[in-house]
């Protein structure tokens, strides 16, 4: 059951009642640690002080984009962050090429100002937003998520913005309006790659409406301090913390209201490989690879052991009754 409440749209009623977000989840995470013995507890507490001692190390080269502490149910996890060189260094981002350390080497050229945000559909108020008025339209905060990817690597990462829910609320969809549209810029001139087979170009994602009014639906301006690199999707992206990568569109241009299902980009490149939904489960392997686990960058050393992949990527909580009643090997 979702709850309405007039600052930030939808929120679910656990937990933020009765303490601070952080506490709680931290509490939870303990209790379950501790479940698990003595050593548990070791961990636990060590993993406790860790996650309340993390101040995000600002790594100093771009413009700073500091946001408070978000108070969103799930925005923070006590795991350790990802290193900023490792999560602005691997990177997918097909536009500047298909390996992994393109981006970084290639997104120099993407041209960030001047930018704007198109938002048409079904909606009363549609508007054509410049980046300074996305980012004025509400207050930035921190949210450390998870972002895992449908190959099987994953990190964890402060980033910067403010629930997407606050845009939707301005625009008043109607009341057909049932998905939204993220539509990806596409310039040939500045992106090396658009125009290469692997995609049918712009890239394209989308999300039913209650999906994208959850509240951890974040649009992300920043991270670690610091307004978006090139290659993380400069200057504003989605992320979708429940969802694999690849449902998190980066250089957004366009958000569009529509009363069905859109295609997505990896949609049309492989119907049966990445469906719509794409939420992260760990009991339904992709055709060619097993979701059951992944592989945390930053610990991949010899020894490193995998991490056993969580339902909804660990937030389940939040999001699981989004998808009440439905056959996820069906809808995946
Ligand atoms: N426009 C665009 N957005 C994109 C992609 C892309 O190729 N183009 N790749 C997606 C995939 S597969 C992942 S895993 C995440 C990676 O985000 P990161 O580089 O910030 O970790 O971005 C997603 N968003
Ligand atoms: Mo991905």
């Amino acid at each position: 059951m979702l709850i309405k409440t007039s600052a930030s749209g939808f929120i679910h009623p656990v937990s933020s009642e009765i303490t601070p977000q952080g506490i709680y989840r931290s509490r939870r995470e303990l209790i379950k640690l501790m479940a698990g013995g003595a050593a548990g507890a070791a961990l636990a507490s060590w993993a406790g002080r860790e996650a309340l001692a993390q101040t995000v190390a600002k790594p100093g080269k771009l413009a700073a984009l500091a946001g408070a502490r978000s108070a969103v149910a799930g925005a923070v996890t006590m795991e350790k962050i990802t290193d900023y060189k490792d999560a602005s260094s691997y990177n997918n981002f097909y536009e500047f090429g298909t390996d992994k350390s393109d981006p970084a080497r290639n997104a120099h050229t993407l041209k960030t100002t001047p930018w704007t945000v198109e938002v048409e559909g079904l909606v009363k108020k549609p508007a054509k937003y410049t980046l300074e008025d996305l980012l004025k339209l509400s207050a930035q905060e921190e949210r450390i998520y998870r972002l895992r990817c449908v190959e099987g690597w994953s990190m964890v990462i402060p980033w910067v913005g403010y629930s997407l829910a606050e845009l939707i609320n301005k625009v008043e969809p109607l009341g057909n309006a049932r998905y939204i549209e993220f539509i990806t810029q596409a310039d040939p001139k500045t992106m090396p790659y658009v125009g290469s087979r692997v995609l049918d170009w712009p890239y394209v994602e989308a999300l039913r409406l209650d999906e994208a009014m959850h509240p951890l639906t974040l649009l992300a301006f920043g991270m670690y301090g610091e307004v978006l690199p090139n290659q993380n999707g400069a200057p504003v992206r989605l992320v979708v913390p429940w969802k694999y990568g690849f449902k998190s569109g980066k250089s957004i241009v366009k958000i569009r209201f529509t009363d069905r299902e859109p295609k997505t980009a990896w949609n049309k490149a492989a119907a049966n490989e990445y469906g719509f939904y794409s939420n992260v489960n760990p009991n339904v392997d992709h055709p060619r690879w097993s979701q059951a686990t992944e592989r945390r960058i930053g610990e991949d050393g010899l020894f490193a052991k995998k991490r056993k992949t969580l339902m909804f990527n660990g937030y389940e909580a939040q999001v699981g009754q989004l998808y009440a009643g439905m056959d996820l090997k069906k809808y995946y």
